[in-house]
């Protein structure tokens, strides 16, 4: 798998604050710019010659949209789907929440691009709408799919929050492959992880999860304090927050640690090429 260069998330982040900044200040659903952080990262997917999707749907009386990119090829009965959703909360930008994860996986996309990369399975990626409501945005897409569609997933993979300020490193203890795929990257740059097991039900993997489709996923933590023991094994500060800016106004692309982004962008690359290969 190829190193992801963090500079080249970083301005994607950039983009995603610009764009907060342009409409109001947030990227939240039903919004301005929601939609205008939707029609930037399609963009680049077409240019970079993946199939992509715009799905809409409503909640709370306003129009929300997922992305979904293909990259054709591989077989199409074995899909490996890595998600993220792209909306924040009105309070603020979202660049941790989700930016972050919105930004690698785009990132990742665009790698696979550059390298040509001829998969064996195929390759699916997305951004969710309206995740802070209640994943619904990744409910409605599942709930979308046949029976026959939902056995083509052999993995799902989510990234919600993969560069807080006061990082943790955080696997979810889903699939045990999955789990195992992360742990071994990380073990190989000589990261400690630890696995995340209160994120059930707290993000888009969960409707994936529910159908009996395998999920796993990255997570550096949110209002959540850091202790002790995990500061002297990841560095930060203990007794303050994995993110002191969570559903926060300072939510921007101040709020970001550049190590765990690029540890993470890195570890979701490795892993879609592992699991696809
Ligand atoms: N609920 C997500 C953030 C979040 C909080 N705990 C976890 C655990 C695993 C993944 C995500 C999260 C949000 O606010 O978008
Ligand atoms: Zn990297
Ligand atoms: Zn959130
Ligand atoms: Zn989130």
């Amino acid at each position: 798998a190829p190193d992801i260069p963090v500079a080249n998330v970083k301005a994607h982040l950039a983009q995603l604050q610009s764009i907060a900044t342009a409409n109001g200040g947030n990227r939240a659903h039903g919004r301005t710019g929601y939609k205008a952080s939707i029609d930037h990262v399609k963009a680049k997917l077409d240019a970079a010659g993946f199939t992509t999707a715009l799905q809409q749907f409503t909640s709370s009386g306003r129009t929300g949209y997922n992305l979904i990119a293909d990259w054709p090829g591989g077989d199409a009965n074995q899909v490996v789907m890595a998600g993220s959703h792209l909306d924040s909360v009105t309070a603020g930008p979202g660049i941790n929440d989700n930016g972050s994860g919105s930004a690698a996986i785009l990132e990742t996309a665009l790698a696979v691009s550059r390298a040509q990369y001829q998969p064996t399975k195929h390759l699916r990626f997305a951004w969710w709408g309206a995740e802070e409501l209640g994943m619904v945005g990744s409910k409605y897409y599942v709930n979308g799919l046949s029976s026959a569609n939902r056995a083509k997933i052999s993995d799902y993979l989510n990234f919600d929050m993969i560069g807080s300020p006061n990082p943790g490193y955080f696997v979810y203890h889903c699939d045990p492959t999955i789990e195992k795929t992360f742990k071994d990257y990380f073990a190989g740059v000589g990261i400690a992880t630890e696995p995340e097991t209160e994120g059930d039900g707290r993000s888009d993997h969960s409707p994936f999860k529910n159908v009996g489709i395998p999920v796993g996923g990255l997570f550096s933590g949110a209002d959540y304090i850091k202790t002790a023991a995990q500061a002297a094994k990841w560095g930060g500060t203990s007794g303050q927050a994995f993110d002191r800016c969570y559903h926060a106004s300072c939510d921007t692309a101040s709020n970001i640690d550049d190590t765990a982004l690029n540890r993470n962008a890195d570890a979701l690359a490795y892993a879609v090429w592992t699991l696809s290969s």
